[in-house]
């Protein structure tokens, strides 16, 4: 029925058996195609765009709407074309002199397809490679309307916005779930211009000043001869520079500490890190840190499970993000600010508020909540929008204004200049995606890639041959002016403020704030870093920097690497807990968890009636079996979304047995080398279930069985009365009592507590 796919095969047919050139004039296949393999699909008109597939709706600096009729130029016709929009008869085969013969030089497209794909990389960042990105709505409260004019916080004001997390020190193929901290950079498209809140889960940092960020950088990067350990701190070089650079000890107790291992991107804090100061309508400044919160609570991983998910799905959080975005649990944060007055020591409660290694205890200045975020769509091209979006924290708006933290000035240079590398010029801003939705009219002209066809003779002002425009604006017409805050005087030095040598009382207050179970994990964390080193002499110091923290916290690492435990050397901080940098205690919402449903086939109508009841609540059920396919028949059939070989036990946030899947004959092949070689014997429970199980338990998630299953629990050293082993009469009933659990995030008391 189709002209275009009947033309191309009379031609193919003219050539089969021909010497020579193609008949009647026009260019044919030259040379057989595989009988087997019919063409996909017939030239059709362009299918509608998805929803979700258009570009943010922005405005071109000439005033035009562009986004999204950009983001649609790409597969959007019939016909297949080149570059320059002509139409293609080939695009399989290169001009050859006959179909043996050399390729010819006159091969345009041939040139024109492998030179673009020759350039299809830009550089990844130099930090931050690897990330995943999301498009979103913030609303705001206008409760920060007495403290800022930024319009965008205004009561009830809807602004668009794009988020992009990240891992920071490995490459953009590098793996999700690494122990690292975590960026949480948030681009609002406002009324006054894009504002960027280029944060970390982490709400301090490393280094005290900029000058020192590409040591640090290149401490924590794989080592320079080999390239290894990729996205790992556990390495020499970094335990080098982290504990001779003392002012890094805060940073490193925290991503020590669980949020360096993050159960996913929805269930991390945010933190702007420095203090900003806000600007009010009337002029007076407020000093404010910007915080994230979670609506689904701060989780995550334990460091085995961490390890486990390295292998087997090292798109992990990129996947939740995405997954749960699709499913419609789209997840929320509320933008908060602790506020403190502008005062000229710019300290609070004898905290330096310029030292971006202190944070300021939520239970000294509480977070005032100020809005509401929501990621509800996906990116419909990962490099348009995840991989090209540039953010930048001198992206500000009239309202927010920043302040003299020494870290937070070298960015302001750092993050236009990377993006001239990065994205090949300094015409970024009108990438689709970094397009604000302001009206721009700047006097910015040409360069590389300049997209924007710019009107007028006079890019400079005044002028007057185009009308005299553009005029500036003041104050009352929305115009950035910088908050005119008195300078300290001084002498030029290179030198620290004195405050900024207290690089302990802080740690040791983050370490006294952790439950038991949490500093067993921080002890962990150390002594598998520190074993990870090969010279002695980075452990013994780091120890020494421990001892200046705590005994208790020196000992335990000490005791794992097999040295002794030094003394402090400087006097203990008496300081306070924070009990909110604890993420354990709580309950949570579920929205988007998995929950696995193993059944070697018993009971399927109740595994029907889990998978039901699981989607009801908003989480997701996927249901595993021996092998993949199909269960039961009819209206009751159940698809099985992972066999016994590509189901492994991190994947789930809880695991429900239906029965005891036992090797069932020859379900266990030697073709899955997961839980090595079949056990001898019959009735023995198949051992990927029982690997499954016993994971499942030692991360301490919760587990259900009905149908019989406690046969299973006991094959894989899974005592019935464990805590969080819950064995129930049915389906439904196992899973009531399972989500009740998994509002805690984990079996808290199934982890043992030998120091706690
Ligand atoms: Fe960054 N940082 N940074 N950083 N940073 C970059 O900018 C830099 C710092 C953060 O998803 C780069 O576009 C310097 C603190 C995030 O695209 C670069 C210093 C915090 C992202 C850069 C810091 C961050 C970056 C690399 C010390 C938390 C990813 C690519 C003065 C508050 C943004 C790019 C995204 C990215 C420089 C310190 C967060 C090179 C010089 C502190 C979330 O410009």
């Amino acid at each position: 029925a189709n002209p275009l796919k009947r033309a191309v095969h009379k031609v193919t047919e003219g050539l089969h058996g021909e010497a020579g050139g193609p008949p009647d004039g026009i260019p044919g296949r030259p040379g057989p195609e595989s009988p087997s393999v019919a063409e996909p699909t017939e030239p059709r008109e362009p299918l509608p765009p998805k929803p979700d597939q258009s570009g943010p709706d922005t405005v071109s600096p000439t005033g035009q709407p562009t986004g999204a009729d950009q983001a649609r130029v790409a597969q959007s016709g019939s016909y297949l074309t080149d570059a320059q929009g002509t139409r293609l008869y080939d695009t399989d085969h290169s001009l050859k002199a006959g179909p043996r013969g050399p390729v010819l030089l006159q091969d345009h497209h041939l040139r024109e397809k492998v030179m673009h794909f020759d350039h299809e990389r830009i550089p990844e960042r130099v930090v931050h490679a690897r990330g995943a990105g999301a498009h979103g709505v913030f609303q705001s409260y206008g409760t920060a309307a007495s403290v800022t004019k930024a319009a965008f916080l205004a009561a009830d004001v809807e602004t668009p916005v794009f988020t992009r997390f990240s891992t920071v020190v490995g490459s953009r193929g590098s793996s999700d779930t690494v122990r690292d901290t975590r960026g949480f950079a948030t681009k609002f498209y406002t009324s006054e211009g894009v504002f960027d809140l280029v944060g970390n889960n982490i709400p301090v940092f490393f280094i005290q000043d900029a000058i020192k960020f590409p040591d640090v950088v290149h401490a924590a990067k794989p080592h320079p001869d080999r390239e290894i350990p990729q996205a790992q701190s556990a390495h020499d070089t970094f335990w080098d520079f982290v504990s001779l650079h003392t002012e890094a000890t805060n940073h490193t107790i925290f991503f020590m500490g669980d949020r360096g291992i993050p159960r996913s991107y929805r269930m991390m804090e945010g933190f702007g890190v420095h203090t900003f100061r806000l600007v009010n309508a009337e002029g007076a400044t407020t000093l404010v840190k910007f915080h994230w919160k979670p609506k689904l609570g701060v989780h995550s991983l334990v460091w085995d499970e961490a390890q486990i998910i390295n292998g087997v799905d090292p798109d992990f959080h990129r996947r939740d993000l995405a997954d749960a975005i699709e499913a419609g649990a789209h997840p929320q944060w509320e933008l908060g600010i602790q506020t403190f007055p502008d005062n000229p020591e710019q300290t609070f409660e004898g905290i330096d508020l310029l030292d971006p290694t202190n944070f300021v205890p939520e239970e000294l200045a509480p977070v005032q909540p100020v809005g509401l975020l929501t990621l509800n769509r996906n990116p419909s091209n990962f490099f348009a929008e995840t991989e090209q979006v540039a953010f930048h924290v001198g992206h500000l708006v009239p309202g927010i204004d920043v302040t003299d933290d020494p870290l937070l000035a070298g960015r302001l240079f750092s993050y236009l200049d990377t993006q001239i590398t990065r994205l090949g010029g300094p015409n970024f801003p009108q990438l689709p995606i970094n397009r604000p939705q302001a009206p721009v009219n700047d006097m910015l002209r040409d360069g590389m890639h300049q997209t924007a066809v710019h009107r007028g003779v006079a890019p400079y002002r005044p002028n007057s041959l185009d009308g005299g425009c553009p005029f500036t604006a003041g104050a009352d017409t929305n115009a950035f002016v910088e908050a005119p805050v008195r300078v300290p005087e001084g002498r030029k030095v290179r030198e620290a403020p004195e405050s900024f040598a207290d690089h302990f009382s802080q740690p040791r207050r983050f370490w006294l704030s952790m439950s038991p179970v949490e500093r067993e994990h921080i002890i962990g964390a150390y002594t598998f870093e520190l074993g990870k080193c090969y010279e002695q002499a980075i452990r013994e110091r780091t120890l020494q920097v421990l001892a200046n923290i705590d005994p208790e916290l020196c000992a335990g690492v000490a005791e794992g690497l097999g040295l002794p435990a030094p003394e402090p050397t400087v006097p203990l901080a008496d300081v306070a807990p924070s009990p909110a940098l604890s993420q354990v205690g709580g309950v949570w919402p579920l929205d988007g968890r998995v929950i696995g449903i193993v059944t070697g086939g018993a009971d399927l109508e109740g595994v029907g009636a889990v998978r039901e009841a699981v989607l009801n609540a908003g989480m997701v059920p996927l249901v595993v079996a021996p092998t993949g396919g199909t269960l039961g028949s009819g209206d009751a059939a159940l698809t099985v979304q992972r066999s016994y070989v590509t189901a492994r036990s991190v994947e789930f946030d809880a695991v429900l047995i239906a029965g005891t899947p036992d090797m069932g004959g020859d379900a266990y092949t030697p073709r899955d080398y997961k839980a090595g070689p079949a056990p001898a014997g019959p009735g023995t429970i198949d051992p990927r279930v029982s690997l499954l199980l016993s994971e499942a338990f030692r991360h301490g998630k919760a587990i259900g069985v009905w149908a019989g299953g406690e046969p299973a629990l006991e094959a894989s050293g899974v005592p019935a009365d464990a805590p969080g082993v819950i064995v129930a009469d049915s389906g439904t009933a196992a899973l009531e009592r399972v989500t009740e659990l998994m509002g805690s995030h984990r079996v808290w008391e199934r982890f043992t507590t030998p120091r706690g």
